[in-house]
């Protein structure tokens, strides 16, 4: 075994964007594309001598060979040791937790998330820190600098490992040691949650469906529902990882979920349903007849926290993305504790949980999760909710509803307008811009706008500033417009448009939410010319 030092040129495009670098396949196939983004990330560490390293990823197409591809380049810098999960595979959660437990300095997560995958889809690669979470923009900025002036990259010409089975091996100086990648994790749900009580939830008679949609959440989902919990063998469907996902689009919501929504609102249906995203850090929670929202599901579990051990002691704060609903400041306020709202994408979410200001965190992209780890967590929401209903014994729409009487409802919706060609949504952003500062006091359609604002970021633990995160036009009751160009599509742009409107009167709490956002989507429209900008007449998809 030999380490060289190989010539190469820098890419254009290899900017890390709201979580890592996601591209198309094909581009990652480029001869060298995936060793200068991986060696940039070693060139902005510094001295990796020494140093233990975490890798994995969700399964997709290319997972094995870039696995292959990071160890050996790691060999050639000096780690002392990487922990590879079994087959290349650890979920994003499942990542973290390892990182955390196991002290090591960092870890790489090889992920396009919900995107697709397959020779056609996508890949993605990013790196965490040793909090465990994603590494944050000074670092993702560095990253990025040394893309830009790349000329060599470090390997070793030793040959592939057998990432299948559980052991120890050496690249050059550097241990490899294949772990097993559900057990740390599975370890961790066990202390946060009562699994007796789910245990003999399950015992009693309790029915669920869990969709892994052939993403990474089902090995873990295999092991805790149906192993550890005793849940009856088929509660887990497409539980199996695959490198396409079968085809389908590995994003949890009722639009790519359909089949379980619909198994959900049929005579037949479970008494619980969930889902999980390719990589598995997201969730998607349905009752009988009721598709419980992200933010949502946020304030239901901060509201009920004490039901599970490894909360019985309080919850110190909650955080939100800025475009998730204000649900959860209502349970903050009531809980007398801070709601911090910060701009998309779990990394603004770490500084807040190392500082001990915030155990719970959420957004509306169907990612929830705690102080337990640094990533948001699927299943944990699931077990969440398994404990919640294990301990009240109410089906899920009595509780969200009892939920909605306490606090009131916030209708939400997100509407998506998908592959739009760049320009045309710079421009759209840019028109909206400009209105911002005349908008206050305006009376629109009965609404009147309280302020509109590009949202500004000054985290309070490190004062680091992110602007320009999403425009917001806010109604003086509290109704909410938002916004934003996604940082995860990797074909054109993709507009988000994010609708909120509170209603405190139970009374009006069964309609449907398209319905009741209807004229706050009008208004949207009309301000921001998206239909005519876009040249569409409808969203690519709504949740
Ligand atoms: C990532 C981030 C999330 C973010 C989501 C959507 O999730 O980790 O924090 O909310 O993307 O971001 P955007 O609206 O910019 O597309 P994931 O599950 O894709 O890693």
């Amino acid at each position: 075994m030999t380490i060289h030092t190989v010539n190469t040129t820098a890419f254009a495009g290899q900017r890390p964007g709201t979580s890592g670098l996601r591209k198309k396949v094909s581009e990652f196939q480029q001869p060298a594309y995936l060793e200068n983004f991986v060696q940039s990330i070693f060139n902005s560490l510094g001295d990796c001598a020494g140093q233990t390293l975490v890798l994995g990823g969700d399964g997709r197409y290319f997972n094995r060979h870039a696995v292959q591809v990071i160890l050996r380049m790691a060999a050639a810098h000096g780690f002392a040791r990487v922990l590879v999960g079994q087959g290349g595979i650890l979920s994003t959660p499942a990542l973290s937790c390892v990182v955390r437990k196991r002290g090591a300095s960092g870890g790489i997560v090889l992920s396009a998330s919900h995107n697709p995958g397959g020779p056609d889809g996508d890949f993605g690669i990013k790196y965490n820190i040793a909090n465990g979470g994603p590494a944050p923009e000074k670092i993702t900025d560095a990253i990025y600098e040394q893309t830009r002036v790349l000329t060599e990259y470090r390997t070793s010409d030793a040959g592939d490992l057998d990432l299948d089975a559980i052991g120890s091996a050496r690249i050059e100086q550097m241990d490899v040691e294949v772990i097993d990648p559900v057990a740390d994790y599975a370890d961790l749900m066990g202390e946060l949650f009562d699994f007796a009580a789910i245990k003999a939830l399950f015992a009693g008679g309790f029915t669920m469906r869990f969709d892994g949609m052939h993403a990474v959440s089902g090995p873990y989902a295999h092991a805790i529902l149906e192993g550890l919990l005793g849940a009856p063998a088929g509660t887990v469907i497409n539980g199996t990882p695959l490198e396409d996902f079968g085809g389908h689009h590995p994003d949890p919501n009722p639009v790519n979920a359909a089949e379980l929504v619909a198994l959900m609102s049929g005579p037949d249906a479970p008494d619980f349903g969930a889902a999980s995203d390719g990589d598995a850090d997201r969730n998607m929670i349905v009752g009988r007849g009721i598709a419980v929202t992200p933010s949502d599901s946020l304030a239901i579990i901060a509201a009920n926290a004490g039901v599970a051990p490894g909360y019985r002691g309080g919850i110190k704060g909650i955080a939100r993305s800025m475009p998730t609903s204000t649900a959860p400041d209502r349970v903050a306020q009531a809980l007398k504790v801070p709601c911090h709202e910060t701009p998309t994408g779990w990394k603004y979410f770490g500084n807040l949980m190392d500082a001990g200001m915030v155990t719970l965190c959420g957004e509306e992209s169907y990612g929830t999760g705690s102080s337990h780890i640094r990533e948001k967590d699927g299943l944990w929401a699931v077990l969440f909710w398994l404990n919640l209903l294990a301990a009240g014994g109410k089906p899920v729409e009595t509780l969200v509803r009892e939920h909605w009487a306490r606090f009131g409802r916030n209708y939400y919706s997100r509407h998506d307008y998908e592959a739009v060609e760049s320009k045309a949504a710079e421009g759209l952003m840019a028109h909206l811009r400009e209105q911002l500062s005349a908008l206050a006091g305006q009376v629109i359609d009965g609404y009147t706008v309280d302020f509109a604002d590009d949202f500004v970021y000054k985290d309070p633990v490190d004062g680091s500033i992110a602007s320009k995160q999403g425009v917001r036009i806010v109604m003086t009751d509290g109704s909410r417009i938002v916004f934003r160009l996604s940082g995860t599509g990797t074909e054109g742009a993709t507009i988000r448009l994010y609708l909120e409107r509170y209603e405190a009167d139970l009374a009006m709490h069964g309609m449907p939410a398209q319905e009741v956002l209807a004229g706050l989507a009008a208004i949207a429209d009309r301000l921001a010319g998206l239909h005519q900008r876009t040249g569409r007449d409808r969203p690519t998809v709504t949740t």
